[in-house]
């Protein structure tokens, strides 16, 4: 693909940038290799294909835009679209209630082969996978309690679940290639007053240490696991918060998971990388955007947004930080919802590429605090849009907003006939 102005365009961005001393193909490159993972469940709002029992577990996909996936074939077409407007390779995160089975297969029992569609779909389009269990949306699920639950048969059902799933994670990854990261969370918490907060939380340690009980190699599984503040009907406790999973995921060894909608609305998860990291191994995060609360809308390029990009990028962590998306809206097209996220994710990580950060880090240790401020807000109108074009173009995707008139074609061709 030719595109004249925009090279243009780009060549005189790269000199702007290369008098800050900024490699613009440089920062490009690195940028190819940072692979974003794509939820599944943005497709079909969180519904999944086992049962058609409603969502539940305290979360909630509000709106009723039509052309919804309802089957594993169609999330996938769904989502061939949508990669093929997003610059790079990127992964497929899926949930467990996701399976291809043909039959009703208990969450017990899961295994490698209900999900063989989905691992010879990757193979072919050279996606890697992450997976999760899925605890929500269950008749055994249905008082708000998984693993903390009292019930010791439910309890154990849940940890034969979590097992399963840990299994199909390591399939996942020695099929693909690529490690899996399976993220743990549950919706455990109660509505109102709680006297006992303690017997919940000691029961899920001793769950979760049965499901991580058998080491899995690192090189085909990572666990991760999930803290949150509160759901619809938990909102008074939830047992598995950030602090609890936080000391878990340091005392034993497994991935810490930070979503930016899962902590009081004005605290960030960008604040948080290069404290947990000290201590925690790796991090999965949960890319996703808070209005007001967890309310999971469509990523947006914010703030918050550039900030943990530039988290990731300044201290070197695109190996130990895994990027997932996790936001489902059903109020607009939902492939127009994975697209417009995941390419606000590239596009953060590209600023953060292109930041002129040794400069900033002398100013900084050198006292310049003047120097660092000015410099940090000239940055901001650089022309970075230019080398966001270009890498577009690059990429064999479309530029600016063409990929639209993609999804509306689709839209009118696919999505409206079901
Ligand atoms: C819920 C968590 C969790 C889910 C997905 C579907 O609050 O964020 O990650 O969104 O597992
Ligand atoms: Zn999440």
């Amino acid at each position: 693909m030719s595109n004249p102005s925009v090279e243009k365009a780009y060549q005189l961005a790269k000199e702007r940038y290369a008098e800050l001393g900024v490699d613009t193909d440089k920062a490009m490159a690195a940028l190819k290799r940072i692979p974003v993972s794509l939820h599944c469940w943005q497709g079909d709002d969180v519904g999944g294909f086992e049962s058609a029992m409603g969502l539940s577990g305290g979360i909630q996909a509000t709106g009723n835009y039509p052309g919804k996936a309802r089957t594993p074939d169609e999330l996938r077409a769904d989502l061939d679209l949508a990669y093929s407007l997003i610059p790079g390779k990127h992964r497929l995160n899926l949930h467990a209630i996701y399976l291809d089975a043909g039959k009703k297969v208990e969450r017990n029992a899961i295994k490698p082969e209900h999900f063989a569609s989905w691992i010879d779909w990757a193979k072919g389009k050279l996606h890697g996978m992450d997976f999760n269990p899925t605890y929500f949306s269950h008749p055994k699920a249905a008082d708000g309690f998984t693993l903390s639950h009292q019930d010791e048969g439910i309890r154990k059902y849940w940890i034969e679940h979590g097992i399963a799933c840990r299994k199909i994670g390591e399939a996942f990854g020695k099929q693909l290639g690529t490690t899996c990261v399976t993220n743990f969370w549950i919706p455990d918490g109660y509505k109102d007053m709680v006297v006992d907060k303690k017997a919940p939380r000691e029961r899920l340690v001793q769950s979760l240490d049965a499901i991580f009980a058998e080491k899995i190699d690192p090189k085909y599984n990572l666990d991760a696991v999930e803290g949150k503040l509160f759901g619809i009907g938990a909102e008074s406790y939830t047992v598995g918060s950030h602090d609890f999973y936080l000391a878990y995921a340091v005392s034993r060894g497994v991935l810490l998971t930070l979503d930016a909608g899962h902590f009081h609305p004005t605290e960030v998860i960008s604040q948080k990388l290069s404290a947990v990291l000290c201590f925690a191994k790796e991090l999965l995060l949960h890319v996703s955007r808070p209005v007001r609360w967890d309310s999971d809308h469509v990523v947006i390029l914010d703030d918050e947004l550039y900030a943990i990009a530039q988290e990731i990028v300044r201290n070197g962590y695109t190996d130990k930080v895994h990027i997932g998306l996790d936001y489902f809206d059903a109020s607009i097209n939902r492939v127009a919802a994975w697209v417009i996220g995941t390419r606000n994710m590239i596009k953060a990580l590209l600023a953060a590429l292109l930041e002129p950060t040794d400069r900033l880090r002398q100013y900084e240790t050198s006292g310049d605090f003047t120097s660092r401020l000015a410099m940090l807000e000239e940055v901001k109108t650089l022309p970075f849009g230019a080398v966001w074009d270009y890498y577009c173009l690059q990429s064999g995707v479309p530029v600016g907003p063409d990929w639209l008139a993609k999804v509306k074609e689709y839209e009118a061709n696919v999505l409206s006939k079901r």
